[in-house]
């Protein structure tokens, strides 16, 4: 049996393994951040740990999970330390990061969480929630249907979603007389920050309309474009990881040597120095979460459902299949045409890298993780170019075709389903009433809220039907 991963063995693990250069019990915390999963531990907390390893101790993260007590059960007993495992190729290299000093667990002490993100020390409250955590309509205001918002704000003391948090968290600052933190989303939204912002708003203006107009003055949401592919991590990587620490890490995160972050700098509070550790501090995000979103993200979901359909496990082996590597590139060429200015002349290098990222085989990035949450991730993915170009009188052909192959990996996915979507109940209500392509494929996208969906679903319908008929490969082969 190995030793469990502590503060106390760092001095003991192996050479060549990284570790912080700090002590983790001299840090102070500066950040509440919620959503504490394998993303933000790869990629913000990797960016404070370098700040923390340079001397600036007051940014120490309370990690904050909304749903399950599985991180803080894992990191507690191991000082809130964790090892990010960086793979390429055959090498992979390891780093212990000690930046977390605490997790809390949302629905066990909602009011622990309040108390720690209205603590003057705090002055910043970042996210990685995922796109369905943001419960807003189809034109971004605020979804007062969803569930989590009428809880809330029923009982805005005891929160449960990310709205009734911050504006409660804001709300006890205003109380106390301390000065609001700034709010930094990072997830894979457009216009993050803003999107946060009014959705913010609109959900405290419901509770108090003096509040509400603080936020709307006061509170800063910068946006932000973050980027590092992170796969779930498998028990064969908490295994090899341990053995090689010589010490059992209950939950290290795997990911790839490359990481970005694009940040508009718009912090009254303080920020870290993030600059001096790559972080882009830049006035306008929205270039670059474009160009994110449309060519990395969108070629991951289109890599995904064809994946699924062609029984491909993995990003890397499904991108080694000449048709879905063909067929990205199609995309990438036509949804390449929607960027703006300088995102336009970048594309051809930007997909070069992306197209070496994606072939990296020590990631196992599994299609069915990726094909999660797809009625989410869609809109700013394949909708919002395809609309552009359609606005421009070209067509979209390859992006409707990603519409249609998320539709037929829905379809395909059978009783034991590899991947989920927050609509699946009325999704399989669709698929067992509705037979014709047409009609499946309408009643979908008008379920799921997509844009002015009935632009384009002629097209759409038409790629589902032909996959239904002929196949995937058969539909693939079609594109140049
Ligand atoms: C992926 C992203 O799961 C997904 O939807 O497209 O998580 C992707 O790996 C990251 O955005 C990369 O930065």
């Amino acid at each position: 049996m190995l030793p469990r991963l502590n503060k106390a063995l760092l001095a003991e693990l192996p050479d060549g393994i990284a570790r912080p250069a700090y002590d983790p019990a001299e840090v102070t915390t500066g950040i509440v951040h919620l959503g504490v999963g394998a993303f933000h531990r790869a990629h913000q907390a990797a960016y404070v740990d370098a700040c923390l390893a340079e001397g600036d101790a007051r940014w120490g993260i309370i990690g904050v999970s909304l749903r399950s007590s599985a991180m803080r059960d894992a990191l507690a007993p191991q000082d809130w330390l964790y090892t990010l495992a960086e793979r390429q190729g055959d090498g992979e290299r390891l780093k212990v990061l000690g930046p977390l000093r605490e997790v809390l667990v949302a629905p066990e002490d909602p009011r622990a969480v309040l108390e720690a993100m209205a603590k003057p020390e705090i002055r910043l409250v970042t996210l990685t929630v995922t796109e369905k955590a943001y419960p807003r309509t189809p034109e971004g205001a605020l979804d007062t249907s969803d569930p989590t918002v009428a809880a809330d704000l029923a009982d805005p003391a005891s929160p449960s979603g990310i709205l009734g948090f911050i504006s409660q968290a804001l709300a006890l600052r205003r109380a106390a007389g301390t000065a609001p933190f700034t709010v930094l989303s990072c997830d894979n939204l457009p216009a993050n920050g803003s999107t946060l912002r009014r959705l913010v708003v609109e959900f405290s203006r419901l509770c108090d309309p003096a509040l509400a107009r603080h936020i709307q003055e006061d509170v800063a949401f910068p946006s932000s474009m973050v980027d590092r592919i992170v796969p779930a991590t498998a028990e064969t990587d908490r295994e090899r990881i341990s053995r090689t620490l010589g010490a059992e890490d209950a939950w290290p995160v795997v990911t790839e040597p490359f990481m970005q972050w694009v940040v508009e700098d718009d912090f009254p509070q303080g920020r870290p120095d993030w600059e001096r550790h790559g972080v882009e501090m830049v006035s306008d995000v929205e270039p670059f979460e474009e160009m994110k979103l449309r060519l990395l993200n969108g070629a991951h979901s289109a890599i995904a459902y064809s994946g699924q359909l062609l029984g491909h496990e993995t990003v890397a082996d499904a991108f080694a299949d000449p048709l879905v590597d063909r067929f990205v590139k199609g995309l990438w060429r036509e949804a390449a045409e929607t960027l703006s200015g300088a995102a336009r002349l970048e594309a051809g290098s930007y997909t070069e890298r992306l197209s070496a990222r994606f072939a990296n085989p020590a990631l196992r990035h599994r299609t069915a993780q990726i094909a999660n949450d797809g009625s989410q991730k869609l809109p700013q993915r394949f909708v919002s170019p395809l609309l552009a170009r359609l606005e421009e009188g070209s067509s979209a052909p390859h992006l409707c075709a990603g519409i249609a192959l998320w539709i037929a990996a829905l379809e395909a996915r059978g009783s034991q389903p590899a991947f989920s979507d927050p609509l699946d109940e009325r999704l399989s209500a669709i698929f067992d009433e509705t037979d014709a392509a047409e009609p499946t494929a309408e009643a979908i996208l008008q379920l799921a809220g997509f844009r002015s969906f009935k632009d384009y679903l002629p097209a759409v319908a038409s790629a589902f039907q032909r996959i239904r008929n002929e196949g995937v490969t058969a539909e693939l082969t079609r594109y140049p």
